[in-house]
């Protein structure tokens, strides 16, 4: 039988690209030694043209976006992350900044009467704040705002609240869901591969335990993201094994929504001394995470962290979503480097930029129900 499809009729694609094509064509799996072979042969004009293909099969030119914000309860953190220009130890816990509920409470105030519909509450790890306190602080925002989406707390965060609590993750899970946590981010995922983890986060939970949080989450219809932290120590074959670990969760929950490759910016941290990857690098990255992660619906561009005109280019290399209007309440890409210091855009700019690189704008929720179209 003539396997020749659309894509692997395309001339940009020959020899092992055309092979992947075929695969593509009748919805095969790319197997992880394919993976490794995308990112040491394939150019990147072959990568984004299979990447755009089947980001156009699954969403056409719908881009979506959201109207959120973001807490960062403190970045005081008994972590130590050798990549991360965010944190500061508990011992100098004066450079760093510890939020009350009242004071969180400020802010989710400050946007009564806006259509914002998700907060995103991320920050370090502080030893003083538990389980209870998050709990309180959850039930709080629910009380105020009933409609806003909480999605909130990294596996990190959420690790250390549970051992703390002595709660199994079951139980703490079910705590904070109960007191309104709707979905988890996908942050505090780096690279899963234990020969990548203890060279840049030795002391913070392991891929299994990352991997089982979010299980967790999963069995209990929350929904959640995953990133993945690219360019610093890692190969090709541990992107290819920390993608691998994921889909193979998906394929039992089908829980997660989004893939979100986070480029390691070097400003400012323990691993200042490696040098940033090229653009290259970052689009290759989005397109085998979209070839590679087929049973992720969605694949998300951070454009704080990698500025606007470069989220714009992602949008060809199969990334559908570009996070949200942020409102300059996060720091953990700025303190790192990122073009972008004060993260902000409305919605209309938002829509600009989509439509300036020829795709449709859409606002969705955090679960990718459509709010407008435009
Ligand atoms: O886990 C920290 C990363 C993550 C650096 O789920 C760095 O919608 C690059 O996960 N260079 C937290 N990256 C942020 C996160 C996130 C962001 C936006 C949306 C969502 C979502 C999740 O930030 C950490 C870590 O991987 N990070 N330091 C750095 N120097
Ligand atoms: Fe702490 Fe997160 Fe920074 Fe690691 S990345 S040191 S867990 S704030």
């Amino acid at each position: 039988m003539d396997r020749m499809g659309r894509l692997a009729a395309l001339p940009v694609l020959s020899g092992f690209t055309k092979q992947i094509a075929e695969k593509i064509d009748a919805n095969e799996r790319i197997l992880p030694e394919e993976g490794i072979r995308l990112y040491e042969e394939a150019s990147v004009a072959a990568l984004g043209t299979m990447a755009n293909f089947i980001r156009e099969r699954m969403h056409g030119h719908r881009t979506y976006f959201n109207r959120n914000f973001h807490i960062e309860p403190t970045n005081v953190c008994v972590f130590s992350c050798k990549f991360c220009s965010y944190s500061r130890l508990y011992s100098k816990r004066e450079e760093g900044w510890e939020l009350s509920i009242d004071q969180m409470m400020e802010k989710v105030r400050s946007y009564d009467n806006t259509p914002i519909t998700e907060v995103h509450i991320v920050g370090g790890v502080h030893p003083k704040m538990d389980i209870h306190f998050f709990a309180e602080l959850i039930a709080q925002i629910k009380a105020h705002r009933p409609d806003l989406h909480v999605k909130g707390f990294t596996a990190v965060e959420l690790d250390y609240m549970f051992r703390k609590a002595k709660m199994s993750r079951h139980e703490g899970m079910s705590l904070l869901h109960a007191a309104g946590l709707d979905s988890l981010p996908g942050g505090g995922a780096e690279i899963f591969h234990p020969e990548v983890r203890q060279q840049i986060c030795a002391d913070k939970v392991d891929g299994d335990g990352w991997l089982d949080i979010h299980a967790t989450a999963h069995g209990l219809d929350m929904h959640s993201n995953a990133t993945m932290l690219y360019g610093h120590v890692e190969n090709y074959s541990h992107r290819i094994d920390h993608m691998e670990r994921l889909r193979t969760l998906q394929d039992s929950t089908k829980g997660f929504n989004t893939f979100i490759p986070l480029k390691f910016r070097n400003h400012d941290n323990e691993m200042s001394h490696i040098s940033e990857v090229t653009m290259i690098e970052d689009l290759k990255v989005y397109a085998v995470g979209r070839i590679y992660m087929d049973n992720f619906p969605h694949l998300k561009a951070y454009w704080p962290m990698l500025g606007r005109q470069q989220a714009q280019l992602t949008l060809s290399f199969g990334v559908n979503d570009i996070d949200g209007t942020i409102d300059d309440s996060t720091k953990i890409y700025s303190m790192a480097g990122s073009e972008e210091q004060h993260p902000t855009m409305t919605t209309e700019e938002l829509v600009a930029l989509i439509r300036q690189v020829g795709r449709e704008p859409v606002e969705r929720d955090t679960l990718y129900n459509v709010v407008k179209t435009y």
